[in-house]
């Protein structure tokens, strides 16, 4: 086998500890490094003899490190991390603030394009997997409607939302689709559902020491591109309880295109995901798309990309001949 496809990891939560163990999963590639912000001691990686530095050794690492894949958030952590490092290195992120991800793409390829750089932005599964299946399926069948449900699961985009609301201690997010919406899709033609009749968001918040509950509840119910057009549930509970009640990270769902050919003839189309672990999924998303960045990076393909400008044959471990 040639040479291993050297990644390292920039931020080591939930998303960080899954890329670790989507790389045990692909023979071609090796974790080169952990980055974090956190004092390098308090991580412990699942991967054995794999290096933990702090985030600033990061630039001078450039000539180790074919791709970095970047785990922080996308309320906080990427809007700086994903143009910064996107100038010095390859990189994968999985922003996901659908509405922000036009500004977010300009600012990645300003950064990646003049220093030869490839940047893939947004991968993950819903933006993702779930944004592949809606385009396919809408050129396929132009005339169409298509409807995407999440959950019921734990979305880590907007917990981490959540987490970052001033007087917050704790948090997750619930999203819930509603039965009577995926019972409507299923059994009438192309009905109309707006944002609101297809999801509902639920959300157990632990409340910092001193904080106002009605104060915390209003920001997160008014917080837009998370909550705003959605109904959306808060319920305060102790710290306890989030750490008992609340851990596991199952997530899916499903994209939907309802279609016809002719006027005789209804297609349908549908692409599912039963996720026992969302962030491992994404993780495992984020470190195929690696592969292809490498592949895109050789090949002198440069500047910010998205899962839409990846030919597939990219992302597999076995070769163009291999595949034919
Ligand atoms: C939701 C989805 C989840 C997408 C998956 C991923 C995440 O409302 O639950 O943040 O967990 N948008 N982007």
């Amino acid at each position: 086998m040639a040479e291993l496809i050297r990644i390292a990891i920039a931020g080591h939560g939930n998303l960080g500890r899954g890329v670790e163990a989507a790389i045990k999963k692909n023979p071609d590639m090796q974790l080169t490094g952990i980055y974090t912000r956190r004092p390098p001691a308090q991580v412990s990686p699942l991967t054995e003899n794999v290096q933990v530095f702090s985030m600033d050794e990061l630039k001078t690492h450039q000539d180790k490190i074919d791709v970095l894949i970047l785990c922080g958030g996308s309320k906080q952590d990427l809007p700086e991390q994903g143009p910064e490092l996107a100038a010095l290195f390859n990189t994968v992120d999985s922003f996901d603030t659908h509405a922000r991800i036009p500004e977010y793409f300009a600012a990645v390829d300003a950064a990646a394009l003049p220093n030869k750089r490839t940047a893939l932005i947004s991968a993950g599964w819903d933006p993702g997997m779930f944004s592949i299946n809606r385009v396919m399926s809408e050129a396929l069948l132009p005339d169409g409607e298509t409807y995407t449900f999440w959950g019921d699961g734990l979305s880590q985009g907007h917990s981490d939302a959540i987490r970052r609301v001033s007087g917050v201690a704790g948090g997750v997010q619930y999203t819930r689709p509603v039965p009577e919406a995926i019972e409507k899709v299923r059994s009438a033609s192309r009905p109309v559902l707006t944002t609101r009749e297809k999801h509902k968001r639920e959300c157990f918040v632990v409340l910092q020491e001193g904080a106002d509950a009605d104060t915390v509840r209003e920001k997160i119910v008014t917080m837009p591109d998370y909550f705003a057009d959605y109904d959306t549930t808060v319920n305060f509970i102790s710290a306890e309880e989030l750490a008992r009640d609340h851990q596991a990270m199952v997530h899916g769902g499903f994209v939907i295109r309802s279609g016809n050919t002719s006027d005789q003839n209804a297609q349908v189309v549908e692409y599912s995901l039963k996720l026992d672990s969302n962030p491992e999924f994404t993780a495992s998303v984020l470190v195929t798309y690696a592969r292809a960045v490498h592949r895109m990076a050789q090949s002198g393909q440069h500047g910010a990309k998205t899962v839409f400008d990846v030919a597939p044959g990219l992302l597999s471990v076995k070769s163009a001949a291999q595949l034919r």
